[in-house]
């Protein structure tokens, strides 16, 4: 493997995953880098399914590029007290174009008056990748915490304002990058995958 396209187009999850792999010896470019633009319906029904569904995609696009490999992050926050909602429409919720700010004060709003105990959380991160030979590999990581009663933090990007982890009463978007990369679903599910990718 002289390669990973990573094929995602949110610089939030680009930088993270950089810095996850950054202990690689292999160049690893965003689909945009890549020189490749797709517009990629996730039609999936599971975060894995849709992580292979933009693998896929991708994938297509380099074909008969040897020592090529092709990864993608599907990934979201599952709330409890919503029904894990928004689950794989995380990125989509009150719609693709609407700030975080507006997502993150819905999800705090619509969680009015319900205790810690009943406002549990995780962000869930499958990470597919697709080989030059065609096979396919999945992997996924998870984090608990908790939905907090303010949005907090400046660092990260998305939901992590309001996602708290109870080891240190903060929320994600208020600890280290080098902290959240090491507890973080996204961490976990690229570390499982770096293991598969150094083994062949
Ligand atoms: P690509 O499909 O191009 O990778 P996307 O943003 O559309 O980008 P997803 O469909 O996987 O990606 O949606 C994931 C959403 O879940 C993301 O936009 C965030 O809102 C949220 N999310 C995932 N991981 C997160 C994290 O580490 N911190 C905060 N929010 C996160």
């Amino acid at each position: 493997m002289k390669k990973i396209i990573f094929a995602t187009g949110n610089q939030g999850k680009m930088v993270e995953i950089r810095s996850i792999l950054s202990d690689l010896t292999v160049e690893i470019l965003s689909m945009k880098e890549a020189g490749i633009e797709v517009d990629i319906e996730e039609t999936g029904r599971t975060f894995e399914e849709n992580a292979i569904i933009k693998a896929r995609a991708i994938a297509a696009e380099v074909s008969g590029e040897d020592d090529v490999v092709v990864l993608a992050d599907d990934s979201g926050l599952e709330v409890d007290y919503l029904n894990k909602e928004p689950g794989i429409y995380s990125a989509r919720y009150l719609g693709e174009d609407t700030s975080y700010e507006v997502k993150n004060q819905n999800i705090i709003q619509r969680l009015e008056g319900v205790p810690k105990e009943q406002r549990g959380a995780r962000f869930v991160c499958a990470i597919a990748a697709v080989f030059a030979s065609g096979e396919i590999m999945v992997t996924r990581g998870t984090i608990e915490g908790y939905i907090g009663f303010k949005p907090a933090g400046v660092n990260g990007f998305g939901y992590d304002p309001i996602f708290y982890v109870d080891e240190y009463h903060c929320s994600t978007a208020e600890l280290p990058s080098e902290l959240k990369n090491k507890l973080s679903h996204r961490g976990k599910a690229l570390r499982a995958m770096r293991e598969h990718l150094t083994s062949r």
